[in-house]
């Protein structure tokens, strides 16, 4: 699917209009900054750096509450414009790597990927579902519903009406879930999505649980790969800076092997590592959780192969 040479291209997206938390927005920054660049090119990648994307601000007096969706006039909008750099660059064959920013990114990337690669699947990896529906969200985040946009079980929205409902639910897999809503448990139940969540680890190991989520969206392993990694997944003595930590999650290792494993199918096409937010906690955490960042980010791009 990539171009020869194999050729990545690094999005920022300092945005943080998906959630309430101050700090989410300066995770690419602290990413590029922390030499990201150069790992992969360390790594044999051709780099391009995008930049990262100045959005163009609506303030919320110009952006009240659709429902119970909160910022929405400016996630959809940010959102489309992602959309449209990743399919951008999917187009001449380069690997985005987009560096969030909060999760409804997702939203962008993923249909992004999916204009160019119709048949792509997506390896979900988070402590969270992120697929409220404008409905069944309480808290109004919009990077708790990505998910159900992309599925188009959204409900009708004229102001996310440009998502299309590129995804297939058979095409979806979850690894790390922990923390899910209880009408999120119902919306996975009722459209078959396979989730492997922290206790399926528990039970299997991560070796054979990223082999069960492989055969359930890409049995054949054919399908192009995408992959969006919200780094709360990883246990927050990990991953500590992000803004929805949840206990009990993956060690540093099995948040690596799920990326070695699918660098290792050769069908990964685009990347997405979201949720990073060095405006929480000390100075030694931040510089931690950017870090494990960095390195998921190079584990998924080869660095492991001997
Ligand atoms: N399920 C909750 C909600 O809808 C929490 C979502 C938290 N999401 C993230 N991204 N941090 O995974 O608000
Ligand atoms: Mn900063
Ligand atoms: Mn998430
Ligand atoms: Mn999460």
């Amino acid at each position: 699917f990539l171009s020869d040479p194999k050729s990545v291209a690094i999005v920022g997206c300092p945005f943080r209009g998906g959630q309430a938390k101050l700090g989410v927005d300066h995770g690419p920054i602290h990413m590029v900054e922390a030499g990201l660049e150069q790992q992969l090119r360390d790594l044999g990648w051709e780099v391009r750096f995008d930049g990262h994307h100045q959005f163009e601000q609506i303030s919320e007096e110009n952006d009240p509450p659709i429902g119970k969706m909160k910022n929405p006039r400016f996630v959809s909008q940010v959102c489309k414009a992602v959309a449209s750099v990743v399919s951008d660059h999917a187009r001449r064959g380069q690997l985005p790597v987009v560096l969030g920013g909060d999760h409804s990114l997702a939203m962008g990337t993923i249909g992004g990927t999916l204009e160019v690669y119709p048949n792509a699947c997506v390896i979900w990896v988070d402590a969270h579902a992120d697929i409220n529906t404008p409905e069944t969200t309480e808290s109004g985040n919009i990077h708790g519903m990505p998910v159900s946009f992309l599925l188009g079980i959204a409900g009708n929205e004229p102001e996310f009406a440009w998502v299309k409902p590129a995804l297939r639910a058979n095409r979806l897999v979850y690894i790390g879930l922990r923390d899910v809503d209880a009408d999120e448990k119902r919306i996975l139940r009722e459209n078959g999505i396979k989730a492997f969540s922290m206790h399926e680890i528990d039970r299997h190991g991560i070796g054979k649980v990223v082999e069960l989520a492989l055969d359930a969206v890409n049995p054949n392993r054919d399908l192009p790969i995408h992959l969006s990694f919200d780094v709360d997944a990883l246990d927050p003595t990990v991953a500590p800076s992000t803004g929805t930590p949840v206990r009990g999650g993956l060690t540093f290792r099995e948040g690596h092997y799920i990326c070695e494993a699918i660098h290792e199918t050769g069908l990964l096409i685009a990347l997405d590592l979201m949720e990073v937010n060095p405006g929480l906690a000390d100075a030694e955490s931040v510089r931690k959780t950017v870090s494990v960042g960095c390195s998921l980010v190079r584990a998924a791009l080869g660095e492991a192969l001997l």
